[in-house]
């Protein structure tokens, strides 16, 4: 499982897990491969080799390929306006090969990166780990809040509670703790003042600056995020717009009609998943806040609900729901519209089959929907990421508008990072828009697809990056890492992640929610204050930020008249101001 690895990007069992493509069996028959053998799967990008994994899960003719660098290797830059690529629907073709699938490092020294660096492994307990008890895992948007993690010194050495993903982050040993500066293909270490001064130098210098990531880091530090945007005139985005964007698209069209986990948990009766897999991307959501758990008004947990998928898999998710709808990719805009009609008294004239599904089916959908008590809809990256994107969630949102006038019904889109809504959050409070903002006039400017991490590299027109909280490296397409090795970067990262391949420094901090503390917001808005559990000795993300803030503060020339010392409005609290 790719999720489980997330947090060892360094190692092979990574690549071993991104390099893997699931394809069905009769299409195996066809092309005379079995398990195990290599595949090349070529299109219009490019070609890469990927390792056969059976799976009868998919619809013959269909591909699935794992999140990573050897997918995003052979996927296209073009986000049509919105700033999300295709990274549900590519077209190709396939040809067995006797060549063995490279690892993701590999993909990267070619697209310009430079070897991985050296990282100290950190010992393991001897059996005298103490306790820390109401622990939140900073790792995907359900942000558990209910973890017991095991520390002994400066290790920790068991995780209760948490599902795998999580438990990985907390164990992982990818850890940095010098700074590094990238000198050719490999890396010396420098001192943090070095690297500090370095970074807001370069930032300083640029003409078309860009700041992206932000989603694993704190609302604190993203605040002092966007105030350096505003002061160097650059670009500040974040994860969503290669994520969740079209999502917040589609809100601005039609509004959002949400309600707290807590309310879902209590009430709802109907829960569906569309283009969504929760038991392997926030494997704990359903036992905790939808499907499984116990709520105020549903004393029998599951007995209780009606657990409904909609995918063009039959995903790990759609196998243990009461009934999985299978739908054509691409196909959930007609889908909506057909529910939407439906619910309005139109069923006759919806035609035997939309968009593969059955009409009974719709209207079995559509009935089970109206007559809940309380439903709640789940929408994933199956709907942002797939042709249609932020239509297809407003036609999602325009369906809940309809079933609003028959019983309660809300949506929550399943936001993936522990804090990428915490970017949107902060970043709209702080400047009006949820990610994308361009400062080049000295105003807040967005337009997705224009001012978007993808489209700005890909047009290569960012001159330097600064990357904090994300890791391009593994999920941008290709084109965008070759622009990164051609210009400045900076990574700050307390992991080695494969965006360090193209950092000209990279520099370690705390990680939030282990060695230091943040507030993160929950995917359905609810802050939740992030522990320390273990002290490194490393600086934050903040204290790492408002140095850069203060550097480049210092070292600019009084601009127009309008020019005041920006002072970050949030999260600079405590930390002084460096010499
Ligand atoms: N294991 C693991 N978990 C993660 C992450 C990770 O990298 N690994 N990343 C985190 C992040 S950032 C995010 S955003 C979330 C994403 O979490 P999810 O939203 O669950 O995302 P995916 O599993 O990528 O895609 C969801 C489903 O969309 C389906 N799909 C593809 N095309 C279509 C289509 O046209 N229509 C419909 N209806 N469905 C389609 C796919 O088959 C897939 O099952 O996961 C988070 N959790
Ligand atoms: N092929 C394909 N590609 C995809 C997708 C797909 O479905 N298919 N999904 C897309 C989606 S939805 C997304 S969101 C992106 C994934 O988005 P990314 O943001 O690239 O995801 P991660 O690899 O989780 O990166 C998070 C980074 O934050 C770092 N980090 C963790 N804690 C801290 C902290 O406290 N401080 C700092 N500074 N950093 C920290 C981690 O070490 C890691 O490097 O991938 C996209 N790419
Ligand atoms: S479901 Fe998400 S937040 Fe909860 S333990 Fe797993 S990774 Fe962490
Ligand atoms: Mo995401």
């Amino acid at each position: 499982m790719q999720g489980r690895e997330l947090y060892h990007k360094d190692t092979p069992a990574y690549s071993r897990e991104t390099s893997r493509c699931f394809i069905h069996p009769l299409d195996l028959l066809e092309l005379g491969a079995e398990e195990g053998d290599s595949l090349l799967i070529s299109t219009v990008t490019g070609e890469e080799v990927f390792s056969v994994t059976p799976s009868e899960d998919l619809v013959p003719g269909t591909v699935f390929l794992p999140c990573g660098p050897h997918a995003n290797a052979i996927l296209h830059a073009n986000t049509h306006g919105t700033g999300a690529p295709d990274y549900k629907w590519m077209e190709g073709s396939l040809a067995l090969t006797k060549v063995l699938p490279r690892s993701g490092w590999d993909i990267l020294i070619e697209q310009g990166g430079a070897a991985c660096p050296q990282v100290l492994e950190s010992g393991g307990g001897t059996g005298n780990s103490t306790p820390v008890y109401d622990v939140v895992c900073p790792l995907c948007g359900c942000l558990c809040d209910d973890l017991v993690i095991w520390v002994e010194g400066n290790t920790i050495t068991a995780v209760d509670n948490a599902c795998a993903m999580g438990s990985e982050k907390f164990l992982s040993r990818s850890r940095l703790t010098t700074p590094i500066l990238r000198s050719g293909r490999s890396w010396a270490p420098i001192k943090f003042h070095e690297a500090i001064r370095y970074a807001a130098e370069v930032l300083s210098n640029a003409e078309r600056p860009v700041l992206f990531g932000w989603s694993g880091t704190s609302a604190e530090a993203q605040c002092i995020g966007i105030h350096i945007a505003e002061e160097i005139r650059g670009v500040i985005d974040n994860c969503s717009s290669i994520c969740h964007g079209p999502s917040i698209m589609g809100i601005q069209e039609v509004g959002h009609p949400g309600c707290s986990l807590g309310v879902v948990k209590n009430r709802a009766n109907v829960v569906i998943y569309w283009g969504s897999n929760p038991i392997e991307s926030h494997p704990r959501h359903l036992s905790r806040y939808t499907t499984f758990v116990n709520g105020r008004y549903r004393d029998n947990g599951h007995q209780d609900r009606t657990l409904v998928v909609v995918d063009i898999r039959k995903t790990d998710t759609a196998k243990i729901a009461d009934e999985f709808i299978r739908i054509k990719p691409g196909g959930d805009y007609a889908a909506f519209s057909a529910l939407r009609a439906i619910i309005r008294g139109h069923a006759d004239s919806i035609p035997p089959k939309v968009a593969g599904i059955p009409r009974e089916r719709l209207v079995w959908l559509a009935d089970l929907c109206k007559n809940a008590q309380f439903g709640a809809l789940f929408t994933g990256i199956g709907l942002t990421q797939s042709p249609g994107r932020y239509k297809n969630v407003r036609n999602a949102i325009e369906l809940v508008d309809e079933l609003n006038r028959h019983t309660k019904f809300v949506l929550t889109p399943m936001r993936g990072h522990w804090n990428v809504n915490g970017t949107n959050q902060t970043f709209s409070y702080l400047t009006g828009f949820p990610y994308g903002v361009d400062f080049a006039r000295g105003v807040p400017y967005y337009n997705p697809g224009e001012t978007t991490v993808i489209d700005l590299l890909s047009r290569g027109e960012a001159d330097a990056c600064l990357i904090i909280g994300a890791d391009p490296g593994a999920h941008l397409p290709g084109r965008c890492n070759e622009h990164l090795a051609t210009i400045p970067t900076i990574v700050i990262d307390p992991f080695v992640s494969l965006s360090t391949a193209f950092a000209d420094v990279h520099i370690p901090v705390a990680c939030v929610g282990i060695d230091c503390e943040g507030t993160g917001y929950r995917m359905d808005s609810i802050p939740i204050r992030l522990r320390k559990v273990l002290d490194l000795g490393l600086p934050t993300d903040e204290e790492v930020l408002l140095k850069i803030l203060h550097h480049i503060q210092e070292g600019a020339k009084p601009r127009a008249a309008d020019h005041t010392e920006v002072r970050p409005r949030m999260g600079a609290g405590d930390v002084q101001r460096a010499s």
